[in-house]
Order: structure tokens, then sequence, then C-alpha cells
């Protein structure tokens, strides 16, 4: 799916969300345990649901790897779904992949061909040659962890050298990579602080933007300094819609937490005369 085809959606349902789909057995509703697949029935009823108010899934594979051949299965069943009965909304792989340039491409085999999603997370400590095979794919987009969200973020990301953050220079190296266009970023909704520098370096590139939810970034501080006229955010919360509720009204509480979040969005993209 091309970026245009996305901010057309954006605006069409004003929102941005992303909903993520990071799914423990453990946690899902006891009447589902006896399904043949309860993986795959969680998130169908969660993307039936929740549909009407996001633009974006993201699985994310750990949460299907966890599982082996079986959650394989589950992950391509739920990619059959979406892109059967739901073709206009975009999908993320959390994969955090790149390797060296050989490697990489089969990843992106495996990401864009194979499983048929229209990205992929990739991590940037392999440099450009492990990028670019990731953006040889038009209507294809690579997300570049920039600046994340956890802690840890700051062992290297923020480390400085010649004035500039590790993750400054991420970005500003990434622009003169081979198609970089089709070049989105992560950016932690707990570092919203960073996003009026980001857009400095990068004013039209989409952000994807996790941890609103769980992880307590706020969705306000995060539109008012990362949107930019053409939206360019999508904001992904995972536990905080999909876990809303451990009972058999899980898909019907996710609608509405979903909906809230839309209904906030939906102020932010009037209030930039977006919609
Ligand atoms: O910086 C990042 N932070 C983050 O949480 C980059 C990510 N890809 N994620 C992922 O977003 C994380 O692995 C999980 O799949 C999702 C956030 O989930 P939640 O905190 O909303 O439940």
């Amino acid at each position: 799916m091309t970026q245009a085809a996305l901010l057309e959606q954006i605006k069409s349902k004003k929102s941005f969300l992303c909903v993520g789909l990071d799914v423990d057995k453990d946690r899902i509703p006891s009447d589902l345990k006896n399904e043949p697949d309860a993986v795959f029935t969680f998130c169908k009823r969660i993307i039936e649901a929740t549909a009407p108010y996001c633009v974006a899934y993201k699985p994310n594979i750990a949460f299907f790897e966890a599982y082996g051949l079986e959650g394989w299965k589950s992950l391509e069943k739920v990619m059959d779904f979406l892109n059967c009965h739901y073709p206009e909304i975009f999908t993320i792989a959390d994969a955090k992949r790149a390797d060296i340039g050989n490697t990489s491409k089969r990843y992106a085999k495996a990401y864009y061909e194979q499983l048929e999603f229209d990205s992929i997370t990739i991590a940037p400590y392999m440099g450009k040659d492990s990028i670019e095979p990731f953006l040889e794919y038009a209507g294809k987009n690579a997300i570049l962890l920039a600046l994340t969200s956890n802690e840890g973020a700051l062992d290297f990301q923020l480390l400085q050298s010649g004035g500039k953050s590790l993750f400054e220079q991420v970005i500003e190296k990434s622009r003169n990579w081979q198609n970089a266009d089709r070049l989105m970023y992560v950016v932690g909704a707990t570092k919203a602080e960073a996003l009026q520098k980001i857009r400095t370096l990068i004013p039209d590139s989409f952000l994807l933007i996790p941890g609103v939810g769980a992880q307590g970034g706020s969705l306000e501080e995060v539109s008012i300094n990362g949107l930019n006229d053409q939206c360019g955010l999508l904001v992904n919360s995972s536990r905080g819609i999909i876990y809303a509720s451990s009972k058999s009204d899980f898909d019907q509480v996710a609608a509405s937490v979903a909906k809230d979040l839309q209904q906030r969005m939906a102020f932010h993209l009037r209030q930039k005369e977006i919609i």
C-alpha cells in the first residue's frame, strides 16, 4: 500500500490508530481456549470489532513465533483474513529484522511476498546494505527504529557524538539510502518530547509511535508534537486495546477503547485542518 493510500484512509476514518496484535494465550478469555486456533479466533474478533476505528494492524511476530509452527499458521491466517476482508488497512510486521544484504533480501521476501505485509520494522545497526533490500518494493514500506519506547533506548540511541544523538545520526544517514521515501520511523510515545526535534529532521515522514496505553505514553503529547500537515503518524496500542477486558466481551470493550482513541485523534486531525 502506498503512503498516499494510507493518508486517504486516515482522512476517511478520521483516525491514525494502529491496533497491535500481541496475542498471549494466557491472557485470552477462557471460553476461547478450546477453539482449534484460539490465537486466530481472538485476532479475528478483535479485527472485526476495531476495524471501523483504526487504519493499521501490527502483529508483533514474537507472539506468533512463540507458538512454533502453530503460531506461524495463525499468523498466516490473520494476514489472509486482513488482506481478504480489509485490503484497505495497512499491515505492519513488527519483526525488527535486518542482516547482511543477501539475508535481508530473504526477510523482505518472507514478509512482503509470502505473508503479504505492507511494511516491516527494521533495526538500523547493520547499516545501509542491511536496509536497502527492504526498500526495493514499490508500495511497501520499511519502518526503521529511531528512538524506541523502552528504558534501554538510553543505552545507545541517546549517546552523543559530534553534538548529535546516535538516533539523530541514524535518521540523517538513512535519508541518503536508495528509495528512502519508502522509509518510516519508530519513535516511542514515551519519548514524545523528542518529536519536535525529530520533525525538523524528517518533516514529511510517517512515524510509527508505540507506547500509548500500557506503557503510559500520551496521545495528546504525541499528536501536538508529531503531527505534520499530512498527518504523518500511526499511533499503536496493543495491550491497552486487546486486553481491555479479559471476559467474553473482550472484542466489544476493545472496540470502545479504540473508538475513544479514534475520537481523540479526530480532534487533533481537525485542529491541524487535515480533515
Ligand atoms: O520502541 C518500540 N516500543 C514498542 O513497544 C518499538 C516497538 N515495536 N514496540 C512494540 O509495540 C512492542 O514490541 C509491542 O509489540 C508494541 C507495544 O505494545 P503495548 O505496550 O501497547 O502493549
